[in-house]
């Protein structure tokens, strides 16, 4: 993205600039964001592979501005929705100003990590974040520590992403390193995604959190209908839930629709607090068996 000049009056000193957060799914990088942005922009779960964009969080000050980008875990699946998955920390890694690849401090290191330390550990502008050091006892989290420092000159922080506990320490790092330049949006932007696209993501939250095994990863979600009515003061909000087999439409559903009305009323709920107001929202079920694989399907979903 080239810089715009949004100036006015920035001083000579301002800073601003890209900061992609990578690492395998699950280690905390959707919630380190909302962290960092003070409110929640990209949707977490206990499952792997919950984020499946390139999302940005925008935090500006008077002195700067970064652009937090929250990027999917990193697999190697072949499916057509995997390979949208890596372009995106493709993307992000290759526009990144600041490189900021997180670690689960109870997890430790996989060749996953391994590989991006080789690529990136000795350049100056790599941090590493070890997460979740709130669950992770001393004697686990400090031979991870060694092991890293042998494996970059960047900062390693330990931080828990969860608990906000040495992410100051982990900001100023960022900002000390983070190259002067004009703001890219304007102050008032936290997200460059927009609302039915943040809608879609509460939506596939809940299927995450409810529901179980391949379900959550078999699910999409097309927004087929967004819209303000001036007479009725709500958006009303249509959506398909695309799901891979006839079985897990059922389960979707669930007895007596109660499943489907659980979800559909927490998404409700949260979707009202983001737009700020009524939401009328009504959910469908599809059955798609390949719709990972179907450039249409994927485009529907918002991907590509
Ligand atoms: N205890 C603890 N749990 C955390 C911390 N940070 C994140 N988690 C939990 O770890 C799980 C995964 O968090 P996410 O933020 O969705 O992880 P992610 O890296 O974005 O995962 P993907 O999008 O799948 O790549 C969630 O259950 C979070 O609540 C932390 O600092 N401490
Ligand atoms: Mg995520």
């Amino acid at each position: 993205m080239e810089k715009k000049d949004l100036s006015n009056n920035q001083s000579p000193s301002f800073k601003s600039g890209f900061v992609a957060i990578t690492g395998r799914p699950n280690v905390g990088k959707s919630t380190l964001l909302n962290t960092f942005l003070g409110r929640k922009i990209s949707i977490v779960s206990p499952k792997p592979q919950t984020t499946r964009d390139k999302i940005s969080g925008i935090l500006t000050t008077d002195g700067y501005q970064i652009i937090f980008e929250d990027t999917p875990g990193i697999n190697n699946k072949k499916d057509g929705l995997s390979k949208h998955m890596q372009k995106c920390i493709n993307a992000a890694l290759s526009g990144g100003d600041i490189i900021l690849l997180v670690v689960d401090a109870f997890k430790g290191l996989s060749q996953t990590e391994e590989e991006i330390l080789d690529r990136y550990g000795k350049s100056q502008n790599f941090i590493c974040a070890v997460n979740k050091t709130d669950v992770a006892k001393a004697d686990k989290v400090m031979p991870l520590l060694s092991q890293l420092s042998q494996k970059t000159s960047g900062d390693i922080i330990p931080i828990s992403a969860l608990g906000g506990e040495n992410i100051d320490v982990l900001l100023d790092k960022i900002i000390s390193i983070l190259p002067a330049g004009s703001r890219f949006y304007s102050q008032d932007i936290i997200t460059d995604k927009n609302h039915r696209f943040l809608s879609a993501e509460i939506i596939r939250e809940k299927i995450l959190l409810y529901y179980q095994q391949e379900i959550p990863h078999g699910a999409g979600i097309a927004i087929t209908q967004f819209e303000y009515s001036e007479q009725k003061q709500l958006t009303e909000i249509y959506a398909e839930i695309y799901c891979e087999k006839q079985s897990h439409k059922k389960i979707i559903i669930g007895k007596g629709g109660l499943s489907l009305k659980k979800t559909a009323s927490s998404a409700r709920k949260d979707i009202e607090e983001l737009l700020g107001g009524k939401v009328f929202l009504s959910l469908w079920i599809k059955v798609k068996p390949n719709w990972k694989e179907s450039l249409s399907s994927l485009k529907q979903l918002g991907y590509y």
